[in-house]
């Protein structure tokens, strides 16, 4: 296995004025490069070679599982925006499905923006499925910490480390958080992992 880097789903300039080209050039050619090219280097020998990337993840440890929890965590990162996102027009199937687990929309958005402003330090927020229960939840993760590793299927995330947001919001963390939802949000593609994971 080699890992490497995803193509963004969109051209660099297409979330601006929310997310800027600079922030892309920064965040996904060099950030995220350096995730893959690290995993890459330290995956001869580790054992882990063969296996998918998901798969690697549950087994890896130390420097490695850091790799590659993040490269995995910011491809679905890049997947989980889109331009004209966000918001509570949604696939009713999710819709649905917040409205029952996570107290509708309101509370889901109120819920999900508490958790990325509360993870101190770097980390993630995620709308997950819990495998057993199948019911939505919103947790969040330290460092490059990955729900898969916890039996849940990730289906939206956003970043929170500060190299996500500092650029265009400084150290407004919260006011990131609320742009996410309420205008980057790919719920179309929350909405099919959904769908695969049920
Ligand atoms: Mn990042």
């Amino acid at each position: 296995m080699t890992y490497t880097l995803p193509d963004l789903p969109y051209a660099k300039d297409a979330l601006e004025p929310h997310m800027s080209a600079e922030t892309f050039e920064y965040h996904h050619g060099k950030h995220h490069q350096a995730y893959v090219n690290t995993a890459n280097d330290l995956l001869p020998g580790s054992g882990l070679e063969d296996l998918s990337l998901e798969d690697a993840i549950k087994k890896a440890d130390g420097k490695l599982f850091n790799q590659l929890g993040q490269h995995y965590n910011h491809s679905l990162f890049w997947e989980s925006m889109t331009p004209n996102g966000g918001g509570k027009d949604m696939p009713a199937a999710l819709a649905e499905k917040i409205d029952s687990d996570l107290g509708g929309f309101d509370k889901f958005r109120d819920d999900f923006i508490a958790a990325g402003g509360g993870q101190f330090g770097s980390g993630w927020v995620w709308l997950v499925v819990d495998n057993d229960s199948g019911k939505l939840e919103i947790t969040s993760t330290l460092n490059a910490g990955c729900p898969i590793t916890d039996n849940k299927t990730p289906l939206l995330v956003c970043d929170v480390w500060e190299h996500a947001y500092y650029i265009d919001y400084r150290n407004a963390r919260p006011k990131f958080l609320e742009t996410f939802v309420d205008e980057l949000a790919n719920w179309e593609n929350a909405a099919a992992r959904l769908m695969d994971a049920s």
